[in-house]
């Protein structure tokens, strides 16, 4: 059974370039040796309308031309995604250009295929549940087809760097956040809050994960010692260019919970 909460209590019966595998199938990350490149991609994963797309809006809007690309959105006429969302942004150093390829898939059930396409190589995940009460059965269905996606491509959500984020905190009729509190320290992933129309919550979930998802790339690869790269200073130049004062320690301290193990006891993964 999953962690935070997702699932839980409604849940209603339930050489160039190439992909290192890893053996403890954490990702697939990008290295490219020759140039001195990695290339992490993530991917923001939940259910239809619960504001993936709003998320990387909000992170476009926050970031600092040089540092951001151009915000590929395909979207049909009432604002549902079709294909997928993509936001790219560089960041170089002396040691090392790493290279975000961040996604959203689409959360329509129609759109199968193409979410599982879209998490296949991905180095970590946001999950964007909805905070309405009315949504924790969709939250939960989200999740697990989450878990058989990455299955699918031989990743493990137990040992994938997956945070949550329960969205729209302004709308009446949302889990409470001692509710939300409780789910997260039941599970093993970190729970952040926001409102992504406003932005709030937006940065803080997306450093959360990019620290998640950096220690396990270093944990695997060493690129302090293979190329005196510093994951630290990297996601301090990140929140740099993201608009923030704050420090990574303090945006990445909003979490709700969350543990480096799994502890199998949340709500959510099934
Ligand atoms: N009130 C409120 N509305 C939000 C929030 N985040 C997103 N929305 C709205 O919810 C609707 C859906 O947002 P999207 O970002 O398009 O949702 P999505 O998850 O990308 O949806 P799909 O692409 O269909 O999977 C839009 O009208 C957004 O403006 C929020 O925090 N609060
Ligand atoms: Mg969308």
């Amino acid at each position: 059974m999953p962690t935070s909460g997702l699932a839980g209590r409604a849940c209603r019966g339930c050489g160039g370039q190439w992909g290192v595998a890893l053996s403890r199938k954490v990702s697939a990350v990008q290295i490219d040796f020759s140039i001195r490149e990695i290339t992490i991609k993530l991917v923001f994963y939940g259910p239809a309308l619960s504001g993936k797309t709003t998320n990387l809006q909000a992170l476009h809007r926050a970031a600092d031309p040089t540092a951001r690309g151009r915000l590929m959105t395909l979207e049909t006429r009432d604002d549902r995604t079709l294909f997928f969302d993509l936001l790219p942004f560089t960041f170089r150093d002396q040691s090392l250009a790493v290279r975000l390829k961040v996604f959203t898939v689409p959360g329509q059930v129609i759109h199968a295929s193409t979410r599982r396409l879209v998490v296949q190589g991905a180095d970590g995940i946001v999950f964007v549940a909805d905070s309405r009460v009315s949504e924790t059965y969709a939250n939960a269905e989200s999740f697990l087809d989450l878990k058989n996606n990455l299955k699918v491509h031989g990743l493990d959500v137990n040992h994938m760097p997956v945070v949550i984020q329960f969205n729209k905190r302004d709308l009446p009729d949302v889990r409470s956040d001692a509710e939300l509190a409780e789910l997260a320290a039941q599970g093993r992933e970190p729970v952040y809050t926001s409102v992504a129309t406003t932005g709030q919550g937006v940065v803080e979930t997306f450093l959360g994960v990019l620290q998640m998802t950096s220690a396990s790339i270093e944990r695997e690869h060493g690129l302090r010692a293979k190329f005196g790269f510093d994951f630290f200073v990297f996601l301090a130049e990140v929140a740099r260019r993201l608009g923030e004062t704050r420090c990574v320690a303090e945006l990445v301290g909003t979490r709700l919970g969350g543990g480096e193990e799994p502890s199998g006891k949340g709500i959510g993964r099934q």
